[in-house]
């Protein structure tokens, strides 16, 4: 890991060290997406079967997972995972309940009455990976708000492993959040399938979940075609900031680090603070805890492009924090609660000693579809309102009109729209000499 001190950096280095490794976004991979959606917009489930076949290595006999394979996959599952999915399901869903926008209803005026109603995306897309890793935590974060939400069809992808079905936890996760249609479909055209959809695949409003670069640009390209489907959020690598001081357990942050250096080779981990000794500890604790990881070398990888930066003070490192707006970021520091009000721009944030990142990419009950890619300075993660619209109301009495009706022909005469102007002005003309009205 790179070790830099804040304090010595000039502006340029600064920004190089909070740089985030370059998303190749490449003619090839552009081209190879354009590619893949044209044939499944023009191919449909022909062009779905032929894509897993060569993509994949999978020859699949039909798309969508059968009832039977979702009574198999729940029958195969190792009851203390169901239990765990059962378990953490339970928690996400009520903490996303308790945390769903509410219709709201007020008088801006007497006789003027303003409401914001909800309705949920009809269709929704959940696309959960399956790549080096089956991630059904996936299928309950994107799933369970959705189903909050009153989504009318919750429509999921996963790629099929080898023996052509998905995997039974991801099935099994489908089943518990409610899905209405699982498909075993990966990749730019399991995007494509559910955006522009073919004779098997419905076609979906809005779709989302990570995935990788394919995935991803497929995400992007469907979401600027008006004829596409919108996307949850721009995405990128995976990522954690901690800031840690130096009371702070250095095989805690050293385990921290490393499970997020662990999702990829492009995942980017920093740990920022006051205190050069904790820097030396965890550097020893990642070296030491890292060789006996199943995915050592994956972390390895990440771990050459993450930082270890000293910084003066914790405001210090809060401001470096802000300014990076982590998709995750762990305070292990004595009082974390009193630096949470300086936080401005993270996705997810974790207090304390005892809070690893881990349990809100599981079962906490917070979303772990976050922005990454500094996207949390202007983004939030997934959540119920993510699956719906909210659409506003307004109800004038003659007294409400009476009484806003002036402020609005004022504006609209100042915009020179006169059209505007008398939709007003003649219906108070009519309520002031109703008979001449007619
Ligand atoms: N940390 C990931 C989510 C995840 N972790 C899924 C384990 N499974 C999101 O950044
Ligand atoms: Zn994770």
């Amino acid at each position: 890991m790179k070790r830099l001190d804040w304090n010595r950096l000039d502006e340029a280095g600064r920004a190089e060290a909070l740089a985030r490794p370059a998303q190749a976004r490449g003619d090839e991979l552009r081209e190879g997406v354009a590619r893949i959606i044209a044939a499944v917009r023009s191919h449909g489930d022909d062009a779905l079967y032929r894509f897993s076949e060569a993509y994949e290595g999978r020859r699949l006999d039909r798309l969508e997972a059968t009832p039977t394979e979702m009574d198999e996959a729940e029958a195969a599952l190792d009851p203390a995972l169901k239990a765990a999915i059962g378990e953490a399901a339970a928690r996400i869903e009520a903490f996303h309940r308790a945390s769903a926008p509410q219709p709201v209803g007020l008088d801006t005026a007497p006789g003027v009455r303003v409401e914001r109603v909800l309705r949920p995306v009809a269709r929704v897309g959940l696309y959960v990976p399956a790549g080096s890793a089956p991630l059904p935590s996936t299928a309950l974060m994107l799933g369970l708000p959705a189903r909050i939400a009153g989504c009318g069809e919750i429509v999921l992808c996963s790629p099929a492993q080898p023996d052509g079905r998905c995997d039974p936890a991801v099935l099994f996760a489908a089943r518990v959040v409610g899905a209405h249609r699982v498909f075993k479909l990966g990749g730019a055209q399991a995007i494509a399938a559910m955006a522009y959809g073919t004779a098997s695949v419905p076609r979906c409003d809005k779709l989302f979940g990570p995935g990788n670069a394919w995935v991803t640009e497929a995400k992007l390209q469907v979401s600027i075609d008006p004829q596409g489907a919108a996307i949850d959020m721009p995405a990128g690598p995976s990522e954690v900031l901690v800031i840690a001081d130096a009371a702070a357990d250095a095989s805690f942050v050293a385990a921290d680090l490393l499970s997020q250096a662990e999702h990829g080779p492009d995942s980017q981990v920093l740990l920022v603070s006051p205190s050069a000794s904790l820097l030396d500890r965890v550097e020893a604790e990642i070296a030491r805890q890292c060789g006996s990881l199943p995915r050592a070398d994956i972390a390895r990888q990440a771990l050459a492009r993450s930082r270890l930066i000293e910084v003066s003070s914790l405001e210090q490192a809060l401001a470096v924090s802000n300014r990076y707006a982590p998709e995750h970021l762990i305070l292990q520091v004595a009082a974390p609660r009193a630096l949470l009000a300086g936080v401005e721009s993270a996705g997810s944030v974790f207090l304390g000693a005892w809070t690893p990142e881990s349990v809100g990419d599981y079962s906490s009950g917070s979303n772990h579809v976050l922005p990454t890619y500094g996207y949390a300075r202007s983004y939030s993660g997934v959540s119920v309102v993510s699956f719906q619209k909210q659409i506003t109301v307004q109800e004038l009495t003659a007294d409400g009109l009476r009484a806003i009706g002036p402020c609005t022909a004022t504006l609209a005469a100042a915009e020179q729209l006169e059209a505007h102007r008398r939709a007003v002005t003649l219906r108070l003309a009519a309520l002031e000499s109703p008979a001449e009205a007619q």
